[in-house]
């Protein structure tokens, strides 16, 4: 199944059969007091550094999160999305829990965004899916309800169908949905990372639909998270991962090594070109 994205005019296509895409995730106000800072002045050159930093380090689509206690991301989602899409032309992924402030952004957004995210509580379904619909944006459909988080993964796949059942039914096709498993901190739940990948299973296989997860919210908590993202996501991936949404300076290395080992990059032309291109920075 292929997802096309866009940004002014460059297209992205992530095929659960081709190689792993890459949505850099570090323009998010998490621990990074100097955006918020900055982003609070009207001041948006630090965060036109931080996607400058993640396109070099090969990012295919840039996840814009501008929230934070206090702010009206009404406001400023769309103020940034300009910003970027004046310098760059790759696309974005509007990721607000606010469906206004994603629906602002939609409206100033050229090209084809990817909204970041839709979930089966019957609010989420209603109010997102016709603005999906209406700006052409794909979604992310997280596999949780009006019922809260499960822990079993054959009712996380059934919330999956029914995300893209009620998005097809909004007129929305069903290759622009992208299903987020819900990775958890493994610090609280010794079960969570487990659960996630069986479910990553299970959509991947009878459902076939691509499928993206924050990378690093499994390690909250825990000491050395490198190496627990880097072996989850390598396990993630052979499962049926196809788009983390990652910091693409700590990730585009493993996820190269990942679809040269799948056989997604014959004469690692890609690894080369990502290692030939680390020796230049
Ligand atoms: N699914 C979907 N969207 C998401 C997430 C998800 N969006 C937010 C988050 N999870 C993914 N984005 C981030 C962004 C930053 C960090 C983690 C996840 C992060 N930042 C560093 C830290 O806290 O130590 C600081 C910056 C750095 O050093 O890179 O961890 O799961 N659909």
């Amino acid at each position: 199944m292929r997802t096309t994205l866009k940004g002014k005019t460059k297209e992205v296509i992530i095929d659960t059969e081709g190689p792993v895409i890459i949505i850099g995730e570090c323009i998010n106000p998490t621990r990074r007091k100097k955006l918020v800072a900055t982003l609070e002045a009207h001041d948006f050159s630090y965060m036109l550094e931080l996607a400058e930093s993640q396109i070099s380090a090969l990012a295919d689509v840039l996840d814009v999160n501008v929230g934070y206690p206090g702010v009206d991301d009404e406001v400023l989602l769309p103020q940034a999305v300009k910003a970027l899409q004046e310098r760059f032309d790759i696309p974005l992924c509007l990721d607000s829990p606010n469906p206004r402030a994603i629906e602002a952004a939609l409206k100033v957004a050229e090209g084809k965004c990817l909204i970041n995210s839709v979930n089966a509580e019957e609010a989420s379904l209603q109010r997102l899916l016709p603005v999906a619909r209406e700006y052409g944006a794909a979604i992310i459909g997280l596999v949780l309800d009006d019922d809260g988080i499960t822990h079993d993964p054959e009712k996380r796949l059934r919330i999956a169908e029914k995300i893209i059942d009620r998005a097809v039914r909004a007129g929305i096709k069903e290759e622009d949905v992208i299903i987020d498993p819900l990775a958890m901190a493994v610090s609280a739940d010794p079960d969570a990372c487990r659960v996630t990948l069986e479910t990553i299973r299970l959509v991947h296989d009878r459902l076939g639909h691509n499928i993206t997860q924050g990378a690093s919210n499994i390690s909250f908590g825990l000491p050395d998270r490198e190496n627990i993202n880097n072996a989850y996501m390598a396990m993630s991936i052979m499962y049926g991962l196809t788009c983390p949404i990652a910091n693409p300076e700590k990730i585009t290395g493993l996820v190269r090594a990942a679809d040269l080992v799948l056989a997604r990059d014959d004469y690692a032309i890609r690894y080369i070109e990502h290692y030939q291109s680390n020796l230049k920075h």
